[in-house]
């Protein structure tokens, strides 16, 4: 993404000056602009987490930063992260596929968890174990769950033997003829070679080339991921610029199409009952929305706004089904979608129908 290599540069130091200085504010709303002029999380993982957390390495070792200074920074990259992947992550689905660990002895693992969600974007569901792993419970429950890869993440050089063991205790487990082993981290990048010597059945440089050599590697069935969020993001960004139009445009077609909104809202007490169960289905929906996606907030935002005016007009709950229509059809006729703009929009719909349909009671009409 040449945009990102232009911006990147600046963006690293932006993000150093914050999570050095202790500002978790900043360092977090410089990810979710990121994020929210498009760049994929795992590009700004491997361009601007990584680079300013291996600086932060530099400056500790030559004394410049402190240890206290260090952890700080780390911890807020440990809290960004998981916020923004709360921004852009699908609920995996299906049994799990990948376990993710490091060993013993091992206490860095954003390295592991930036590979871990970026495959968790790309749909596989990962039994994420973290830092400081024992050998034996690693391979209990990578048996238990028959996953169908192990992947390791090692800092420290010392750590290649635990690996080696690991390698080992794998082939001989029930899944060893087929469970695939990966490993990374910076040993591996030094030392060419070295992930054969672990026995390993391969490495990457990175989280992106995790993904592509999993994907090319596990022979798996697995779950895609959650049909709209997979590519929502191109979408997502023109409703969000067009938020006033799209909404406008809404309310003035529902006007028009659901009878009831021209009720006042205190005329009848029929008009305050649906007001309320109204409330209570937007309420559900908003809930359910942001469990799902779980940071839909632009999404979700829609619907409260909408439903806020709705409720004031008293509409039954019933016609939340009605308001999705009206939003998505609406949404597609704002500018001419591509096609598969518009397949994600007709999919948010039956998703969301879904959710009408599985969250609201039936109401009856007046
Ligand atoms: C944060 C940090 C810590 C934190 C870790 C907290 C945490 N929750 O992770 C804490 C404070 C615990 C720590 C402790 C120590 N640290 Co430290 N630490 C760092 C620091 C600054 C950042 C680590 C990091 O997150 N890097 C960013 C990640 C994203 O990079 P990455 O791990 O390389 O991961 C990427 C790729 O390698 C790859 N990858 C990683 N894993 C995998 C797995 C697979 C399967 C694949 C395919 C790819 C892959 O993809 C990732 C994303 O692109 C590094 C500096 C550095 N250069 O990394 C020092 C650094 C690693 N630490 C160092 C040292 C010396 C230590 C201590 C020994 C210090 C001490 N005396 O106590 C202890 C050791 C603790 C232990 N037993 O593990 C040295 C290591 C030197 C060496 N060559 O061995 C470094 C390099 C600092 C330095 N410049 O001297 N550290």
């Amino acid at each position: 993404m040449g945009e990102l290599q232009q911006q990147r540069e600046p963006l690293v130091d932006s993000y150093l000056a914050a999570v050095l200085s202790g500002d978790r504010v900043t360092a977090l709303v410089l990810m979710r602009e990121a994020l929210a002029a498009g760049i994929p999380l795992p590009l700004l993982y491997q361009d601007v987490l990584q680079p300013a957390l291996y600086e932060i390495g530099r400056r500790w070792e030559r004394g410049q930063i402190d240890v206290a200074t260090e952890h700080l920074a780390t911890a807020i990259t440990r809290s960004v992260m998981d916020q923004c992947v709360s921004i852009v992550k699908p609920l995996p689905s299906g049994p799990p596929t990948i376990l993710a660990t490091c060993m013993s002895h091992e206490l860095h693992e954003l390295g592991l968890r930036m590979v871990a969600d970026s495959l968790e974007l790309d749909g596989w569901n990962v039994l994420y174990l973290g830092a400081n792993m024992p050998l034996d419970p690693i391979v209990a429950l990578a048996v238990q769950y028959r996953v169908a890869g192990v992947i390791v993440s090692i800092t420290l050089g010392k750590q290649a033997r635990p690996v080696y063991e690991l390698a080992q205790a794998l082939r001989q487990s029930p899944i060893g003829a087929t469970v695939k082993l990966l490993v990374g981290g910076q040993p591996f990048h030094r030392i060419s070679g070295l992930w054969r010597q672990v026995g390993a059945d391969g490495t990457a440089p990175d989280a992106i080339g995790a993904v592509e050599w999993v994907r090319s590697q596990v022979p798996l069935v697995r779950e895609p991921p959650l049909p709209v969020m997979a590519r929502w993001d191109a979408v997502l960004t023109t409703l969000d610029q067009n938020r006033a139009l799209l909404l406008g445009l809404v309310a003035d077609q529902l006007t028009y199409t659901i009878p009831l909104l021209a009720v006042p809202p205190t005329a009848t007490d029929f008009a305050r009952e649906h007001q309320r169960q109204m409330y209570d289905a937007l309420a559900s929906l908003h809930d359910t929305v942001q469990a799902a996606w779980v940071h839909e907030q632009v999404l979700v935002d829609e619907f409260v706004w909408a439903g806020r005016v709705l409720t004031r007009w008293g509409v039954t709950s019933e016609h939340v089904a009605q308001m999705i229509d009206c939003y998505v059809s609406t949404a597609q006729t704002l500018r001419p979608w591509e096609p598969e703009a518009q397949r994600v929009l007709e999919e948010l719909r039956d998703y969301l129908h879904h959710l009408a349909r599985t969250t609201f009671p039936a109401t009856e009409g007046p």
